[in-house]
C-alpha cells in the first residue's frame, strides 16, 4: 500500500479505522484466535551492532552479560515446555550481526533447528544478516519463518543504526524469500520516528512481493545503559492506530502485539486485538526483557473469550502476486 493511501487511513477518526480494520480482519481472521509465540534468546549479548535500542549490541553499556550458543539440550527443553504450556510456534534469536554458511555456529544452528522443527511447532529464527546460502540452508533444516524487522523508516534508519544500513535489512529479506522461508517483518514504535516515518515503514513492509507472513510491531522496551533508554512510552492510541493500519495494508499476516505488552494496560491489549493483532509473545521473558506472565496472559485471552491458534509448521511461504512488481527497493 503506498504512502498516500496509508497517510489517508491515518487521518481518519480512530473508531472509523478499527471499523475498517474489524472488516479486513474479520474477512480474513474470522475465527477470534490469537497465536502464541515463546521466543528464546539463544545467543545473548556481545553483539557487534550499535542499534540504538537494543541491550545487547556490545557498545552500550546495558548490564547484559555475553553469552554464548546455548547448548541444544537445553534449547529443546524450552521449546518442549513451550508447546507444553500452548505455544506453537518457537522463535530463536541471536544477538549476531549475521551468519555465515561453513561455520562451526551455523552448523550448530542448523541442528538446533532440525531437532525443534521435530516438535511440531511453526520454527522461526532470528540470526541477523543471511546470504543466499545460509537463507538455503535454514529452510532445508526446518525454518517455517525468518524474522528480520526494518525497524524503522529508510530515511530514519540511519538516526538508529549506523554499523549496517536499511538496503543490508532489505537484501537478507529478500534472500529468505527466496529460499522459501515466510518472512516475519515489523519494527519498532517509539524510535523518536515521526507518524510519516512509520507510515514509510508500513509502506515497505506492505509493499514486498510476497508480503509477509507475520508483522510485527514493538513497542520500544527502553533498555537501561543503551542511547534510548530515557526515552517516552508511545501512547497507546498510536500503538492502536498502527495495528489497524497495519491489519489493513497486510491483510492476511499475522499482526504481532510484541515487545512493549509489559507496558500496555489490559484494557489498551484489547484495544489492540479488537483493532486485528492476532499473535502475541507469551512467556515471562521476551530476548533480555519483561513480557506479561503465562498466567496473566492465560486470565486476559479468558476474559476476552480469545481461542489459541493451532499450530501450522508445513505452512507453506505466502505465494509472490506475479500480476505485481516486485518491491523496487528489494529486487
Ligand atoms: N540480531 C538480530 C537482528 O538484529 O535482526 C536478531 C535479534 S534482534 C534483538 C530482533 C529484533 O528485536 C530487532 O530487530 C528489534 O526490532 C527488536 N528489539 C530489540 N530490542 C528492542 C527493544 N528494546 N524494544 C523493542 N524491540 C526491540
Ligand atoms: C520482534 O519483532 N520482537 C522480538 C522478536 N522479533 C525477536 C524481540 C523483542 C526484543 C525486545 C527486547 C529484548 O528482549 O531485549
Ligand atoms: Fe545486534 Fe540485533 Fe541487537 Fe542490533 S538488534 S545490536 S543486530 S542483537
Amino acid at each position: 500500500m503506498k504512502y498516500e493511501q496509508l497517510l489517508e487511513l491515518y487521518n481518519k477518526p480512530l473508531f472509523e479505522l478499527i471499523e475498517q480494520s474489524r472488516a479486513v480482519h474479520a474477512e480474513n481472521w474470522p475465527e477470534n484466535e490469537v497465536q502464541l509465540c515463546t521466543l528464546l534468546s539463544i545467543k545473548t549479548g556481545g553483539c557487534s551492532e550499535d542499534c540504538s535500542y537494543c541491550a545487547q549490541s556490545a557498545r552500550h553499556s546495558a548490564p547484559v552479560k555475553s553469552e554464548s550458543l546455548m547448548e541444544k539440550d537445553d534449547i529443546m527443553e524450552r521449546a518442549q515446555s513451550a508447546r507444553d504450556n500452548g505455544s506453537t510456534r518457537f522463535c530463536m534469536g541471536a544477538a549476531w550481526r549475521g551468519v555465515r554458511a561453513g561455520t562451526k555456529r551455523f552448523d550448530n544452528v542448523l541442528d538446533i533447528v532440525s531437532s525443534v522443527s521435530e516438535l511440531g511447532m511453526e520454527v522461526c529464527v532470528t540470526l541477523g544478516e543471511l546470504g543466499a546460502e545460509e537463507a538455503a540452508a535454514l529452510k532445508e533444516a526446518g525454518v517455517t519463518a525468518y524474522n528480520h524487522n526494518i525497524d524503522t523508516s529508510p530515511e530514519h534508519y540511519p538516526e538508529i543504526v549506523t554499523t549496517h544500513t536499511f538496503q543490508d535489512r532489505l537484501n537478507t529479506i529478500k534472500h529468505a524469500q527466496d529460499a522459501g522461508m515466510s518472512i516475519c517483518c515489523g519494527g519498532i514504535l517509539g524510535l523518536g520516528e515521526t507518524y510519516e516515518d512509520r507510515l514509510k515503514m508500513i509502506e515497505v513492509i506492505s509493499e514486498f512481493n510476497p508480503q509477509p507472513e507475520s508483522v510485527p510491531i514493538n513497542s520500544l522496551m527502553p533498555m537501561p545503559g543503551t542511547p534510548l533508554a530515557e526515552s517516552t512510552k508511545v501512547d497507546i492510541f498510536d500503538v492502536v492506530r498502527m495495528i489497524a493500519i497495519t491489519r489493513i495494508a497486510v491483510p492476511k499476516a499475522k499482526v504481532r502485539l510484541s515487545a512493549g505488552r509489559k507496558l500496555i494496560s489490559e484494557e489498551g491489549q484489547a484495544l489492540c486485538f479488537f483493532a486485528g493483532a492476532n499473535s502475541i509473545f507469551y512467556g515471562d521473558k521476551l530476548l533480555t526483557a519483561a513480557n506479561p506472565s503465562f498466567q496473566n496472559d492465560q486470565v486476559l485471552l479468558k476474559k476476552l473469550g480469545m481461542n489459541y491458534q493451532a499450530p501450522n509448521p508445513n505452512m507453506a511461504a505466502p505465494a509472490k502476486d506475479c500480476t505485481k512488481e516486485a518491491s523496487p527497493c528489494c529486487n
